[in-house]
């Protein structure tokens, strides 16, 4: 294993990249270069061409003016053909610009160089320059710009800032096509830096996407809710790191990346061949169930017909452990897999005679919140929810099939927006039925955190705090 929580000068850092998981040490990053020409007018002081140049009269001045238009024009925007052959199959790029540091470029667009190749050298100045931690975060090019673009050396994809520097685990969120996926991620990630407090963790996000995936997927009363996500698009990691201090003055920090999996890739054995890598190289999944995909809570007979074409959950896990079958060598699938019945708003009577209640955090005796999953609280809706479900045939076989094929699973349910949907008027588009309050949507995250080793389990009867605040939070 890589040590990449020393944090010691001198630490040898191995990365796995987010998008093409292949691996490669911290200072052989490749970057993109922080300056950049829009086009060949730019490249002359005077607006000349290399043809103009080259006829003027010889001197030395010509020589360096030719010379400085050839360097310059290594640093015209262009496409990139690594990061081509990446997107090919997913159609296009996800990738935005930002605009608070791309103004209305294509940041992928920027000519890409790598520092250790012996033809790139003239175009950086100086050696890497590393943070407090020895990462290798940046380098100065040609021109005297600091780039901290750094980018996969085998896909030239964006690394995020810091990124590589902690353990990192990658989580994908699948289910089936209108399984609630992106509007259970964007409520997720939008409220994780105040729900991770209860586990007594800091969440920080590491990029822009984090931002820019919850504002493109607004979950609110009044604004249509997200479309569909296409089948071919693969949308940007989510990042965050992970902040427990401990009581002896120190930190650890962990890393995890979110994945949004498109439905249809996910009954698809043909499709999981693009999105199978996400998956394969996940330590988390989260299995985000439609109660309609249950016969028992299918609401019409066209649902039901539906369900059949957009597949039950039998044919996701298939699919899922198809994937691995081949490398499996017979073994169960060691992937913890979070089963997570979403909508939990449409159900929560049927299954507790109740609303749906919020996680309750767990407290030390004088009342700080303790990094741990909550697993009494846990288990009691677990086996309400499991009841509920193991009358029905899809549920039956839901079961048989985790049991058989999955080492680590458990059962969830959860809300993302807590309310049902109404239709906007004059116009055929959804939105939340009134203000949204999620119910449960970090249990999952929480127990994976557990799996991985990041919280502890909490087992022990209510406290007496714990009773307090279940009181106050039920007022
Ligand atoms: N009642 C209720 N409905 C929800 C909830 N979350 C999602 N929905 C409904 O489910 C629909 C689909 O949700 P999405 O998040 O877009 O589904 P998805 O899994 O991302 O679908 P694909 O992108 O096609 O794979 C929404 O438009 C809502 O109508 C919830 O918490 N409660
Ligand atoms: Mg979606
Ligand atoms: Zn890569």
């Amino acid at each position: 294993m890589p040590d990449n929580s020393s944090g010691a000068a001198g630490a040898h850092y191995k990365i796995k990249c987010p998008y093409c998981f292949k691996e490669f040490s911290h200072d052989k990053v490749h970057f993109r270069m922080e300056t950049y020409f829009k086009d060949e007018y730019e490249l002359d002081p005077e607006g000349r061409s290399l043809e103009d140049l080259e006829e003027l009269d010889d001197s030395p001045k010509k020589e360096s003016l030719i010379e400085e238009y050839k360097l310059k024009r290594s640093f015209l925007l262009r496409p990139d053909q690594k990061y081509v052959d990446f997107w090919e199959k997913f159609s296009d790029t996800s990738e935005i610009p930002s605009p608070s540091t791309d103004g209305s470029i294509s940041p992928f667009e920027r000519a890409v160089y790598d520092p250790n190749h012996p033809a790139h050298k003239q175009f950086f100045s100086g050696e890497f320059e590393r943070d407090r931690d020895n990462l290798v975060v940046s380098i100065k090019d040609c021109f005297g710009k600091t780039t901290s673009r750094r980018v996969c050396p085998h896909c030239h994809n964006p690394l995020p800032r810091g990124y590589g520097k902690h353990a990192v685990k990658f989580i994908s969120v699948i289910g089936v096509t209108g399984s609630g996926k992106t509007v259970y991620l964007s409520q997720l990630i939008n409220g994780l830096s105040t729900s991770c407090v209860a586990v007594g963790l800091s969440a920080n996000y590491l990029s822009n996407n984090e931002r820019e995936f919850v504002e493109r997927n607004l979950i609110l009363h009044g604004l249509p809710l997200p479309e569909g996500t296409s089948g071919k698009e693969l949308a940007q990691p989510l990042f965050y790191n992970l902040i427990k201090g401990n009581d002896d003055g120190t930190i650890r920090t962990d890393t995890f990346v979110i994945y949004d999996i498109a439905g249809e890739n996910c009954v698809s054995p043909e499709s999981m061949k693009s999105y199978g890598e996400f998956v394969l190289n996940s330590s988390g999944i989260i299995f985000i169930i439609d109660p309609s995909q249950f016969l028992c809570w299918s609401e019409t007979r066209d649902k039901k017909i539906k369900n059949e074409k957009i597949g039950t959950p039998h044919d996701v896990l298939n699919t899922i452990y198809n994937a691995f079958v081949e490398d499996s060598g017979g073994v169960k699938c060691k992937i913890p897999i979070a089963v997570s019945i979403s909508k939990g708003d449409k159900i929560a009577g049927d299954v507790f005679s109740r609303h749906l209640e919020a996680v309750s955090p767990v407290f030390d005796e004088k009342g700080r919140k303790l990094p741990e999953f909550n697993v009494k609280e846990h288990e009691g809706i677990k086996s309400k929810l499991k009841k509920a479900i193991e009358i029905d045939p899809n549920g039956m076989t839901l079961n048989q099939d985790l049991q058989n094929m999955y080492e680590q699973y458990d059962y969830f349910i959860l809300s993302a927006m807590g309310i049902g949907t109404e239709i906007i008027e004059g116009t055929e588009l959804e939105t939340p039925a009134g203000p949204t309050n999620p119910k449960r949507i970090e249990e999952p995250l929480f127990w994976l955190f557990h799996r991985f080793g990041y919280i502890g389990p909490f087992e022990k009867p209510l406290t007496f705090w714990q009773k307090m605040s279940k009181a106050f939070a039920k007022k």
